[in-house]
């Protein structure tokens, strides 16, 4: 029975729940809904790390959630590839006829089949639990999902022996900060709250990073150096603290392996050396290894954006050897914090049942180089061509490298591609059904983090809208349809949530205030301890050593660095845009309206060699495409480098593309990760 229009709404509810987005903060949340709908989303006061505080992303997810365009209804192609036309269909002929389709295919070889997923919820639950189980027991093709951390992770495991780090919460106290490859303002908000506090109380704040970002300029330095010369820079540092001898050699001996052969390595990277490579002052670089020999506790905020390059993971493993060199680890306030994904106990085995696989070994498809695999054929090396695609929680038609060869792949008239999907993005407009996805309003999950150590539970706030299901539930539907009888199909998202973390985390807590810390030491590598086979810091990494590597780490030039190709004489990378979260929200009207459109930051000297105007519309083009946007010249850009900043919807860019029109498919040293900020390029005004 439907009410009456004139009665009285009924009482605004508040709900705990957790940002779902890919951003290192996880804040806890609290909505405020009435009458089925999303009112207000604020952050949890109660919850330190998030301390009341959202983004301006987040704090406008009422429109997201009640967007005129989410998708409320599952929908079938009826017009040609990637036109993004479609027409309802009921839930049932949906997935009957995706199982029969899938069944065929799995018939022949379930590793014709591919899952696409990333980070679009960080949820354990909504991300990788029925799902995998769904593609363990399908068989399906595995995907490296590569596309966003794995160079730094893989350095931080070889060297610190997992992504572990200090807890974030004793940047405050901190007296020198380098905020290393971070735009953190923009990206990284809660943290960047704990440096200001830290300046407060007088810490020195340093920025390295090639863009002068948001973030840089509050910094006290700023060292701007050409894209993937990091390691270089670490070096240098190194061979500061050894001729200085600013070094703790007691943290030295008894906690670290390969100190004679990094010490060796370091003294060949002079500043003058590094100075040329990085494109920075000489006296910039002895400052900084200075401050950083002699202030403690000193404290290292890694990001990702350092390591999109071809050597991003050596970079890494460079910068992680530093706060060992000076015993900065002793300290709570120092060392170094790129991720704390490790700390958490996930029971993975649980969630995503990769015992359903049996005796099968299915090979591996690396998410980066999605556009080259989707246009090969079937070849012995390969195996079978990729026959269907079932993509959730990511857009990599936006995202991936290289978009000409994604486009093209995802164009084959012979592949079949079902999105799950909340919008109709660029991937979605390519798909044969489009099944509409719950947002985090209207499902259980439970988190994970990787900037902080606690655990945060989601409790729907809203009824799922429209005929719009959980992820879970899709595949717990899609399993039956297949002839999946296996109990785990059966188990409900609320039994999920309790299942994440086994015994690890108190559950009653968290259905009590929304988060439950994880016990985490202050310090957490004082007196050595670290998780590596040595159980030191390996400077030297014999399990690199072992695969042919080089042990230590080195500074591996780009793939492709600026003054060898003459063609393409500038150096792009594409950092997030502040008011989108990768190609999330771009569909937001306000927060595009912040944006405007798209941009290329160069600077005057280079706008003005090729007659580029501030506001121009320009090409942006090397041998994989081109891209049109409006350029700003701007004192953001050093000489020699551009900036596309971030992952629009190529159809409400100019002329339908975006900045990965122009990235690569090549790989990073470690990780097999992409190198979205390692791709030269020409402009010219259009
Ligand atoms: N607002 C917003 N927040 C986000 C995201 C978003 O899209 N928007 N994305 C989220 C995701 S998925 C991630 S992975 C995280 C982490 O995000 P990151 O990828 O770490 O991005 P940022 O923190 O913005 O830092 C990138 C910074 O690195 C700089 N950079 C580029 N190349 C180099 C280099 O070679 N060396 C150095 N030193 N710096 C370089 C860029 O100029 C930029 O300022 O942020 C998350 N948070
Ligand atoms: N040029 C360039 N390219 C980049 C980067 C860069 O810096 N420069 N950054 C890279 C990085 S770090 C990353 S992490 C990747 C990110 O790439 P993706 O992980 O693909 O991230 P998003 O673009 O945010 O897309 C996530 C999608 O998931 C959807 N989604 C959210 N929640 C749910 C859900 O519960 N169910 C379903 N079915 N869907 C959901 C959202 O609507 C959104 O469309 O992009 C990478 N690409
Ligand atoms: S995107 Fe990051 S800063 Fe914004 S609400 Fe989510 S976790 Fe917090
Ligand atoms: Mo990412």
């Amino acid at each position: 029975m439907s009410r009456p229009s004139l009665s009285p709404a009924s009482a605004p509810l508040q709900v705990r729940g957790a940002c779902p987005h890919d951003c290192p903060d996880t804040c806890a949340l609290v909505s405020t809904v009435q009458d089925g709908r999303v009112l207000r989303v604020q952050g949890n006061p109660e919850h330190p790390a998030t301390d009341g505080v959202l983004c301006a992303k987040v704090s406008r997810y009422p429109e997201r959630v009640h967007h005129p365009q989410r998708l409320l209804q599952p929908l079938r192609r009826s017009g040609p590839k990637g036109s993004g036309r479609f027409e309802p269909v009921g839930w049932d002929e949906a997935l009957g006829d995706i199982a029969a389709r899938l069944g065929a295919i799995a018939a022949r070889d379930p590793q014709a089949i591919l899952p696409y997923s990333y980070a679009g919820t960080m949820g354990l639950v909504q991300g990788e639990s029925m799902a995998a189980r769904f593609f363990h027991r399908l068989g399906a093709s595995r995907l490296d999902r590569t596309i966003c951390a794995a160079a730094g992770g893989e350095a931080l495991v070889q060297t610190l022996g997992g992504k572990l780090g200090m807890k974030v919460e004793f940047f405050a106290q901190a007296r020198l900060i380098l905020i290393w490859g971070s735009n953190s303002i923009a990206s990284n908000l809660h943290f960047w709250r704990l440096a200001q506090q830290a300046k407060r109380d007088g810490a020195r704040l340093v920025c390295i990073d090639p863009r002068r970002s948001e973030t840089a300029e509050k910094c006290h330095e700023h060292l701007a150096l050409r894209p993937g010369t990091d390691a270089a820079l670490a070096l240098a540092l190194m061979h500061e603290l050894i001729v200085h001898d600013w070094l703790d050699h007691d943290y030295i001996a008894r906690h670290t392996l390969g100190w004679e052969a990094l010490r060796e390595r370091a003294l060949g990277w002079s500043p003058e050396r590094a100075a040329e490579v990085c494109g920075l002052d000489v006296a910039q670089i002895r400052r900084l290894a200075r401050d950083y020999g002699t202030t403690s506790p000193a404290a290292i905020r890694l990001n990702y954006g350092m390591q999109r390059v071809r050597g991003g993971g050596n970079a890494a493993r460079a910068i992680a050897c530093l706060p060992a060199l000076v015993g900065a680890w002793r300290h709570r306030a120092g060392g170094l914090l790129l991720s704390n994904s490790g700390r958490f106990p996930v029971d993975r085995a649980a969630l995503q049942r990769p015992d359903l696989l049996g005796a099968r070994a299915p090979r591996t498809i690396n998410m980066s180089t999605i556009g080259d695999d989707l246009l090969r054929d079937a070849s012995p090396d390969f195996g079978p061509r990729i026959e269907a695609l079932m993509v959730y929680n990511s857009n990599p038609v936006a995202v991936a490298p290289e978009s000409g060869k994604v486009v093209a792949g995802f164009a084959r008239e012979d592949l079949f591609t079902v999105v799950l999907e909340q919008f109709q993005t660029d991937t979605a407009d390519y798909a044969d059904y489009l099944l509409p996805a719950t947002t985090q309003m209207e499902h259980w999950d439970i988190h994970s983090a990787y900037g902080h150590t606690d655990v945060l539970l989601n409790r729907p706030a809203i009824a799922p809208q429209g005929q719009a299901l959980p992820n879970t539930e899709i595949f717990r539907r899609l399993a039956r349809r297949m002839g999946f009888t296996d109990a785990c199909f059966d188990d409900s998202d609320e039994a999920l949530c309790r299942m994440a973390f086994g015994g690890e985390v108190d559950y009653a807590q968290l259905l009590a205030q929304g988060f439950a810390p994880l016990p985490v030491p202050d310090a957490p590598f004082a007196e050595g301890g670290f998780p590596t086979p040595s159980g030191r810091c390996e400077f030297f990494s014999e399990r690199l050593a072992v695969q042919g590597l080089d042990g230590l780490p080195d500074h591996l030039p780009n793939h492709e660095p600026a003054g060898t190709d003459a063609r393409y004489p500038l150096a792009m990378i594409s950092p997030p845009a502040r008011n989108f979260l990768n190609s999330s929200f771009v569909n937001l009207r306000s927060l595009r309206d912040i944006e405007g459109e798209p941009l290329l930051e160069i600077s005057a000297e280079d706008a003005a060699q090729r007659g580029i105007a501030s506001g121009a519309l320009v090409r942006v083009f090397n041998d994989r495409g081109s891209y049109h946007c409006r350029a700003e010249v701007s004192t953001r850009a050093r000489p020699g480098v551009v900036h596309g900043l971030g992952i629009w919807w190529r159809k409400l860019g100019p002329r339908g593309t975006n900045v990965n029109e122009l990235t690569s498919q090549k790989l990073t040293d470690l990780g097999r990760g992409p190198v979205f900020y390692d791709c030269l390029v020409e402009v010219q005004a259009s």
